[in-house]
């Protein structure tokens, strides 16, 4: 809803591009149906809607794909993180959309772990902002970080077997289709690590607040911490409760746009106490919804290594191009894939 503090033409402006966000829905959805990628043009469109609108346009998209594609009735999965039943889904779900965030009380195995961790030293890596656009890969070296980050790329984290073991959990997926409400598939995936490079944080390696837009109207993001995490090499910070719709304390922040916000004017919306940073043991696994403000602490001394799963509807996702189809498919997302064909859609 438009502000009593704005001008009469500032509030023409941004109706109409909460309109003009709507109507990127048409080629988004010829895209899709065409099995192509959401149009950038069309992508600009919903963000700079859901900035003006304080999300009012997701809200509204999100209701609909909800009635148009809804998930299937939630029945009992296991997974790496153990059995959970239909009930254990919901409550995990409702969690989520009272906090923004859940951290299941198991944790990854500790031989998963170490496959990831293996790969992730073996496996050469994009540094900081060249992510996408470089072919220059770089081996971590942790004596001898020269970047704040070192993201995997996607198609090369994707023949991991152990992160083929995260994308083929049935139990995950079920709670994040709990959750979302719709038909989920796996959207992304990234693995990287953070260093303890430079003098402080960089905006580039997400380490200022900031909200995500991956794949409108709403995702969800798993997080596997692969090496233990302490208030000191770099813990995910999440903003509790900022995902919530229609907040007045985001429609200030959200109407500045996709940009990072310095973490004093975050603690001054939301209280320095809802700033909750995320620490825990090798393997520890949370759920979070990145709608609402979150980044990563800038290591101060040592590392942080991480793999993340996306998790959204197939409509709109913007997260990045598609990998390549996969060379190598284990036995365990095999037989997810037979089971549930569409969730892959991206790495087939
Ligand atoms: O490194 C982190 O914990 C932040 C990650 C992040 O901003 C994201 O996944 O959207």
């Amino acid at each position: 809803m438009a502000s009593h503090s704005r001008s009469p033409v500032r509030r023409a402006k941004d109706l109409a591009l909460e309109f003009l966000g709507g109507a990127a829905v048409i080629p988004a959805l010829i895209n899709y149906l065409r099995d192509r990628p959401i149009p950038h043009k069309a992508w600009m469109a919903l963000l700079r809607a859901h900035c003006v609108g304080n999300g009012r346009l997701s809200d509204m998209l999100d209701g609909t794909i909800r009635v148009l594609r809804p998930a299937q009735a939630p029945t009992d999965a296991t997974g790496l993180l153990g059995h959970f039943t239909a009930a254990d889904q919901r409550r995990i779900a409702d969690a989520i959309a009272r906090d923004g965030f859940y951290v299941f009380d198991r944790r990854m195995p500790e031989v998963l772990c170490a496959e990831i961790e293996a790969f992730a030293l073996r496996t050469p890596a994009m540094i900081d902002g060249e992510m996408e656009q470089t072919t220059d890969l770089v081996s971590y070296e942790p004596q001898n970080p020269k970047g704040h980050l070192y993201k995997i790329r996607e198609q090369d984290s994707a023949e991991c077997d152990a992160i083929q073991s995260l994308m083929a959990d049935q139990a995950l997926l079920a709670i994040a289709e709990t959750y979302l409400g719709t038909k989920t598939v796996v959207g992304g995936i990234d693995t990287w690590w953070s260093t303890a490079y430079g003098n402080g944080p960089s905006d580039t390696a997400a380490q200022a607040y900031h909200f995500d837009f991956d794949a409108p109207p709403r995702w969800l993001k798993l997080f596997v911490y692969v090496t233990p995490v302490n208030p000191e090499n770099g813990p995910h910070t999440y903003v509790k409760g900022s995902h919530r719709r229609g907040l007045s304390a985001n429609k200030e922040l959200l109407s500045r746009g996709y940009v990072r916000i310095p973490d004093k004017e975050i603690e001054n919306a939301f209280g320095p106490e809802s700033c909750l940073e995320l620490t825990g043991e090798r393997g520890t696994t949370f759920i979070a919804d990145t709608r609402g403000f979150h980044k990563g602490k800038h290591p101060r001394s040592g590392h942080r290594l991480i793999s993340q799963l996306i998790y959204c509807s197939a409509l709109f996702n913007n997260h990045a191009p598609r990998p390549p189809k996969l060379k190598n498919v284990s036995p365990a997302l095999q037989a997810a894939m037979k089971k549930a064909a569409s969730v892959y859609s991206r790495y087939r």
